[in-house]
């Protein structure tokens, strides 16, 4: 007999005391602490209110299939009332990332053409390998300066300066030139605005920013400062971009990049198209270069596994005779890894869907409207999900145990990730050329865990000494 909703293990009946016990955890920064410890204390589902939020939670392979199922033709998020708060205070339209139902669909579709469809993605490739190899290219004058042969350092500025320099690549098809010496202090401060955007918006998920607002908080006065910067940037990039386009429009073979293709495709108007790039944009920075940090951390860590995936790399490269398309169909253990770094180490934290339907979840009814979040985080460090979890084991991937919504780290479905395939691309092109490279270690044994600041962070530097081969 299936039992009633009310019935679901958790602390839901009072959301205020709840976000006071919540900040007295320091829960701001410790979410996933708290979620691993919830479902330890209550087991696979339990409902939560904190604030003005609640939700029912889940952590089981099997159960998010049942939610993905009941997600319905516009699957919508738990909104992030800071982001859309600041759009409505600035006017500005919202981009794929913020708008729902037949909208969001609509300019889905389009932008899924440019953007993740595999005929795109060959696109990318040369584009994103560039930016690698410049890449490596800094590292080993970085260390031919330091004069010892090797650079010990905390690699996160540089990964910054990676992951923009390649997503801009991709969407304006020109280089923004960060892995120059001199970089533009501009695309410094777009950098600063999107780590600061997400810290900031971390506490506005529990108190609504409208109200910090009308108080003048700092909270609210600094995340809007940081959108007011990642506009800014990004509004430069495509003035930029449309300029050039009105004095040549596009006559040459040349792949023009994402913004150009949208604009000659002309199904977008100008300000959905500013909108969503905006979003790309800024989605492209922190994501995959703190996924690169993570990676480059577990194969300090693992140095046998790093070797076995240098030699797939060589026989990949020798395979290929240099076609990097080829070359990326023949790195199964770096996707791998990849993977493995998002089981451990997930950006998000949660993947949510409001349910368009009622649906039974451990034998409990969950009506239809409800926010069922998924704890990704938990997941990942679940026994009962991943044999042995606590390893790092990129192989896992391959073939031995079962992927069934276990694989989930850019989320499900039409609403995944738009960034997957350039964030993709660009990881594994990235781990190409470093492991061709570099050899890479840890100067000593420092435990570093997550913290949360709206992602999933380390929460100290990471530092890694870098040995050319
Ligand atoms: C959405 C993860 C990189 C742009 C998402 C979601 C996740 C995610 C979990 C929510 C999906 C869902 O609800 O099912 C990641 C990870 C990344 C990454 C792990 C890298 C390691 C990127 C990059 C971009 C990007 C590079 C931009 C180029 C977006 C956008 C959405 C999104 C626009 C919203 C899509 C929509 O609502 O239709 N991402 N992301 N992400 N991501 Fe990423
Ligand atoms: C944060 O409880 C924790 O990909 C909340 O590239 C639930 C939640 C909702 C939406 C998630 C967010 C979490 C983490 C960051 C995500 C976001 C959706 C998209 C965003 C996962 C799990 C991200 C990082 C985008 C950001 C693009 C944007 C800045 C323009």
């Amino acid at each position: 007999i299936v039992r009633p909703f009310r019935e679901i293990p958790g602390l839901w009946k009072n959301g205020v005391a709840n976000l006071y016990n919540f900040w007295k955890l320091d829960g701001f920064r410790n979410l996933h602490r708290i979620m691993l410890h919830n479902f330890k204390t209550f087991g696979p589902i339990y409902r939560e209110k904190i604030g003005y939020y609640e939700s029912v939670n889940i952590i089981n392979p099997e159960d998010a299939a049942i939610v993905f199922k009941a997600e319905g033709h516009y699957p919508k998020r738990l909104n992030v009332e800071a982001w859309t708060a600041y759009r409505d205070y600035r006017n500005r339209k919202y981009g794929v990332l913020l708008k729902n139902g037949e909208e969001w669909r609509s300019n889905r579709i389009i932008l899924n053409k440019e953007v993740i469809s595999p005929k795109v993605q060959e696109n990318f490739v040369p584009l994103l390998d560039e930016v690698g190899q410049d890449f490596v290219a800094r590292l080993h004058k970085k260390i031919k300066r330091s004069g010892q042969n090797k650079w010990t350092t905390d690699l996160s500025q540089e990964l910054f300066k990676y992951a923009l320099e390649s997503v801009s690549s991709v969407l304006y098809g020109e280089r923004l030139g960060l892995m120059l010496d001199y970089i533009d202090p501009e695309a410094q401060h777009f950098i600063d605005c999107i780590t600061l955007m997400f810290k900031t918006t971390a506490p506005m998920l529990y108190i609504p920013p409208n109200l910090l607002r009308q108080i003048g908080a700092k909270v609210w006065r600094d995340h809007v400062d940081a959108w007011d910067g990642i506009f800014n940037q990004a509004d430069r990039c495509i003035q930029n971009i449309y300029r050039q386009l009105r004095q040549e429009p596009g006559t040459t073979m040349k792949y023009p990049g994402v913004l150009a293709s949208l604009l000659m495709l002309d199904k977008l108007s100008i300000e959905d198209i500013k909108a969503s790039i905006t979003e790309l944009m800024a989605g492209g920075v922190d994501t995959t270069s703190i996924t690169l940090l993570w990676t480059l951390y577990e194969l300090a860590r693992h140095p046998n596994l790093q070797e076995e995936l240098r030699a797939e790399v060589a026989s990949a490269r020798a395979e290929s005779q240099g076609d990097m398309v080829e070359m990326l169909k023949r790195i199964p253990l770096v996707k791998g890894a990849l993977k493995e770094t998002l089981r451990l180490h997930p950006v998000a934290v949660s993947l949510q869907r409001y349910i368009t339907e009622d649906i039974i979840i451990q034998n409990y009814h969950i009506p239809a409207g409800t926010l069922v979040q998924l704890g990704l985080y938990a997941m990942g460090r679940d026994p009962k999900v991943f044999f042995r979890p606590e390893q790092y084991q990129p192989s896992r991937w391959l073939r031995t145990e079962t992927h069934y919504f276990r694989g989930l780290g850019f989320g499900f479905g039409p609403r995944q990730c738009l960034g997957r395939r350039i964030a993709e691309t660009e990881m594994q092109l990235f781990l190409i050329h470093m492991l061709e490279n570099f050899r890479v270690e840890k100067p000593r044994h420092v435990e570093v865990q997550s913290t949360f600041e709206l992602i999933l962070l380390p929460d100290k530097p990471i530092m890694l000494t870098l040995k050319p081969l």
